[in-house]
């Protein structure tokens, strides 16, 4: 399925709104990922000294606002080139990183989950299903790359 500019538009839209609450959004967007799979908890070096979700963590929150990023990069290429482009050591390192941690395909689900629902919450009232399914599909293709190269590197 091509990636309309359309699409592209609805995904840029929301983004500028969620930039104004990132932090927020950030925190909520891990904390989304530890309700729908709470086995999750281990997996995460910002846990390792508690129960409890750091409310101030900068690493944690880099690295959502990185998944964040990434989507919306994602969205772009999809429609401006018909593919995902991100960079061989990008890619190498999200690779090797989520290898190690032992991610394996339906995490990519329960991530892609936690993703449209705290989409859904910043968004608010202007919330459409077409703009859930954008970044859906811009999510599933930055997955598939990861995945792949996870395989390449197994
Ligand atoms: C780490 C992005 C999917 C769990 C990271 C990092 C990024 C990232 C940018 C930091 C890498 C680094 O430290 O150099 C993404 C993207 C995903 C994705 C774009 C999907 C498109 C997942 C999934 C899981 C997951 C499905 C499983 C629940 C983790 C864990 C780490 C990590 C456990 C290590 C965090 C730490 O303890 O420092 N991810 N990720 N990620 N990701 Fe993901
Ligand atoms: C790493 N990978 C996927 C999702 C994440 C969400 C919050 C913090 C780190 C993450």
């Amino acid at each position: 399925m091509g990636f309309t500019e359309q699409q592209e538009r609805l995904v840029k839209e929301s983004w500028e709104v969620m930039k104004l609450n990132i932090s927020d959004l950030s925190l909520r967007f891990f904390t989304t990922i530890l309700e729908i799979a709470p086995a999750a908890k281990g997996m995460f070096s910002f846990l390792k000294d508690s129960d409890e979700i750091p409310q101030n963590n900068p690493k944690l929150k880099a690295h959502a606002v990185k998944v964040f990023k990434m989507t919306c990069e994602a969205a772009l290429q999809l429609y401006e080139k018909g593919k995902i482009v991100i960079t061989d050591s990008t890619l190498k390192n999200l690779g090797s990183v989520h290898l190690k941690k032992g991610i394996i395909d339906p995490h990519f689900e329960i991530v892609k989950e936690a993703l449209l629902r705290t989409v859904k919450h910043a968004i608010g009232e202007k919330w459409n299903e077409e703009m859930s399914i954008a970044w859906g599909v811009a999510y599933d293709e930055l997955a598939a790359a990861i995945k792949a190269e996870m395989r390449a590197q197994e």
